[in-house]
C-alpha cells in the first residue's frame, strides 16, 4: 500500500504539501482540480500545473479523488453522452500524464450527509457526526444551510454553493430515478469509458454512498456488499472497482467490514480508512483512527487489506479538528497524520508478523 493524504490544492486547503511530507511514511497525496465544475473536461495544462506542483514538494499524485459525475449522467438524460464525452477526455488527459487512479461516487443530489460538522467531544476536538432523528426533521435545504453554516467558511466537497443553488430542480430531475434505473445508468457510463481505462491502465474507484441508506427519497446503490458485488459483476473488468472506505460503508453496522474487504479483493483500488464511535443505529460520529475510540476493530480493517495483498494508496479519513487547528471540518492536518502513522504501525506490524520477523 502506499500511504496518501487527500489534499485540496493550495487555493483551498489549509494543509500544505511541505507539511504532507513530513508526515512520516506519507509518499503522495489524492487531490483534484477542486474549481472545475462537474461536466467540464479537464485541461491538459492544469492537469500537469497541479502535478508539477505536487512533484516540486516532493510527493506524487496518487490520484485524483474526484473527477465529479454530472448529473445527466446519474439522471439519464439524452445531453449526457457530451458530459460523458468529457469525462473520457479528462480520462485520456489523466493518462497521458500517468495518473491512474479515479475516485468518483454516483450519489444523486448529496455526496455525504452529516447532521453537525463540529460535535464537541469529551477531549475538546470537534467531529463530524450524524443523528437519523435530525435529518428526519429537516428539509434538504435546512441541511445545506447547516453544512455551510458549521464548515468554518470553507467550501465542503459535494456541497458546492452552485448545487444549492439547484437543489429544487435536482430533487425534481431525479423524480422517477429509482435504484434500477441509477444503476443501469451508471452501468450505461462504465461500459462507455471501459476503452479509454484500459487503454491507461485507469482504475476507477467508486466511492459507497455516505451513509450506507437511501435519503429523502433518492435511491442510493453502492452500500453494501450485494450491490457493490452486482456492480464489480455487471461491468466485470478490473478498471471497474472500488473505494473501501470504512466510515461510510461502516455508518451501517450491518456491514462487515474486514469480510467484504477479503470479498472484494483486488477490486479494491483505493481505500479510506477511518473510525466511527457509534451510539445506536443511525446515530455516530467520527472517532480517531485508533480502535479503542470508535466502534471497528481497525487492526482487523488493516490486516484483511494486507491479506488481500493491497497495493493501492490509502488515506487516513476524515480527522478531529484539534490542538486549537482551523480548518475544513474532517480536514486539518493534525489528526489525519496521527491517522496515517497509527496505519502505517499497524501495516508494519502485520508484515512482520506475517514474515516471521
Ligand atoms: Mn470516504
Amino acid at each position: 500500500m502506499k500511504m496518501t493524504l487527500r489534499w485540496y490544492g493550495s487555493a483551498y486547503d489549509t494543509v500544505t504539501l511541505e507539511q504532507i511530507k513530513q508526515i512520516p511514511g506519507v509518499t503522495g497525496v489524492i487531490t483534484t482540480l477542486y474549481d472545475v465544475p462537474a461536466g467540464e473536461k479537464w485541461s491538459a495544462k492544469a492537469i500537469k500545473s497541479m502535478k508539477d506542483e505536487v512533484e516540486a514538494a516532493g510527493l506524487e499524485v496518487s490520484g485524483i479523488e474526484s473527477v465529479n459525475i454530472h448529473d445527466s449522467i446519474k439522471i439519464g438524460t439524452p445531453d449526457r453522452d457530451k458530459y460523458i464525452q468529457n469525462y473520457i477526455e479528462t480520462l485520456e488527459e489523466l493518462g497521458k500524464q500517468d495518473i491512474n487512479l479515479v475516485c468518483y461516487n454516483f450519489m444523486p443530489v448529496f455526496d455525504w450527509l452529516r447532521t453537525k460538522l463540529d460535535k464537541k467531544r469529551p477531549d475538546g476536538s470537534t467531529v463530524l457526526a450524524y443523528d437519523a432523528s435530525v435529518v428526519e426533521n429537516l428539509t434538504p435545504q435546512m441541511l445545506f444551510d447547516e453544512i455551510k453554516n458549521s464548515s468554518n467558511g470553507f467550501i465542503m466537497p459535494g456541497w458546492e454553493p452552485d448545487r444549492l443553488d439547484h437543489i429544487k430542480g435536482l430533487f425534481e430531475a431525479y423524480k422517477g430515478v429509482d435504484e434500477e434505473k441509477l444503476f443501469n445508468n451508471l452501468v450505461y457510463f462504465l461500459k462507455a469509458i471501459q476503452p479509454v481505462c484500459e487503454k491507461y491502465g485507469m482504475k476507477m474507484a467508486i466511492h459507497p454512498d455516505d451513509p450506507s441508506w437511501p435519503l429523502f427519497g433518492l435511491p442510493r446503490i453502492i452500500r453494501n456488499q450485494e450491490m457493490i458485488t452486482k456492480l464489480l459483476k455487471a461491468v466485470d473488468a478490473p478498471f471497474n472497482g472500488l473505494t473501501f472506505c470504512t466510515g461510510s460503508l461502516g455508518t451501517n453496522l450491518d456491514n462487515d467490514l474486514p469480510k467484504m474487504i477479503r470479498a472484494f479483493g483486488s477490486r479494491i483500488h483505493f481505500a479510506h480508512i477511518r473510525n466511527l464511535h457509534h451510539f445506536s443505529p443511525g446515530v455516530f460520529e467520527e472517532a480517531a483512527h485508533l480502535s479503542s475510540d470508535g466502534s471497528f476493530d481497525m487492526y482487523e480493517i488493516v490486516k484483511a487489506l494486507y491479506t488481500v495483498g493491497f497495493e493501492g494508496p490509502i488515506r487516513p479519513d476524515h480527522g478531529r479538528t484539534m490542538w486549537g487547528e482551523k480548518c475544513m471540518p474532517g480536514y486539518g492536518l493534525y489528526d489525519r497524520a496521527l491517522g496515517a502513522t497509527y496505519i502505517n504501525g499497524l501495516w508494519e506490524a502485520i508484515d512482520k508478523n506475517t514474515k516471521g520477523n
